[in-house]
């Protein structure tokens, strides 16, 4: 007989808190982008931009839009009597990855545009980044451990070629400019990627084993995303308003 998983009502409130907070984040950031000067407006505009992406998944999925049932195939083999195989269905809400295939790269150009990063090692964090969270969608509805975990473990190495040119090429670059901006993208990064590397963290748990219920899961990400968006957004904002306007294309 199949088993079920799926979204409660906490768990739909839960999307609806964050929907809140995610549009208002939105209206705040895109009022703030016309009160600074252009040298730093593009900073707003990548952020009003995130939570405005992550204001219409969240309005997706707390509508009950935006998800779908993974089907994991459960065999056990028995030496004695003939091998099970169990059915379990689980709610993935795929929007999800919509969401994170734009608003981590736009992220990502946030801390990168910070440091005056080149633009070889920005193309090289954005592809990989948009190979993580594909990866990660392809994980979301694999059928058998082996398809989940295989392509967990290449959307990890992925992860792991965004912190490198982060901390390498991002760190060197960022020395180079004055040490205010210099202090700011090493806590801003540093945040960045205790942050990112609790995601893998639910998921496994979530997900990947599911020792979290759907609900459970909500709520994690829930925490996790409005750190990411917002409050990054807020603190990045906040603490650029102080560094010098540098002349540029932008
Ligand atoms: C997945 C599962 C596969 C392994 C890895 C993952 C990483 C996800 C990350 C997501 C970051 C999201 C952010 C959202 C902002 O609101 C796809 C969970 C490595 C790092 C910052």
């Amino acid at each position: 007989k199949p088993h079920y998983e799926s979204v409660g009502s906490t768990g739909t409130k839960t999307l609806w808190v964050v929907w809140v907070i995610m549009l208002l984040s939105t209206l705040t950031f895109a009022f703030m982008a016309f009160r600074v000067p252009v040298q730093k407006r593009l900073f707003h505009v990548i952020t009003a931009f995130v939570t405005l992406f992550a204001t219409i998944s969240y309005f997706a999925m707390a509508t009950g839009d935006g998800n779908s049932y993974a089907e994991i195939v459960i065999k056990e083999t028995h030496k004695h009597t003939p091998d099970t195989i169990e059915y379990v269905y689980r709610q993935v809400f795929w929007a999800r990855y919509v969401d994170w295939s734009v608003t981590t790269p736009l992220l990502l150009l946030d801390l990168a545009f910070l440091a005056g990063m080149s633009g070889a090692n920005i193309l090289v964090a954005i592809v990989a980044d948009i190979l993580m969270v594909l990866l990660g969608l392809f994980a979301a509805f694999g059928k058998t451990d082996g398809q989940k975990w295989g392509y967990y473990a290449m959307a990890c190495a992925a992860m792991l070629v965004i912190f490198y040119q982060l901390v390498v090429p991002g760190r060197k670059a960022v020395n180079a400019k004055d040490g205010s901006t210099a202090k700011l993208f090493t806590s801003v990064g540093l945040f960045t990627i205790v942050l990112w590397t609790l995601y893998p963290v639910v998921w496994g748990i979530g997900d990947g084993s599911r020792h979290l219920s759907v609900d459970a899961e909500i709520i994690c990400y829930a925490i996790l995303d409005v750190l990411a968006k917002p409050v990054f957004g807020f603190w990045l904002l906040f603490a650029h308003r102080s560094a010098p306007s540098v002349e540029g294309w932008w």
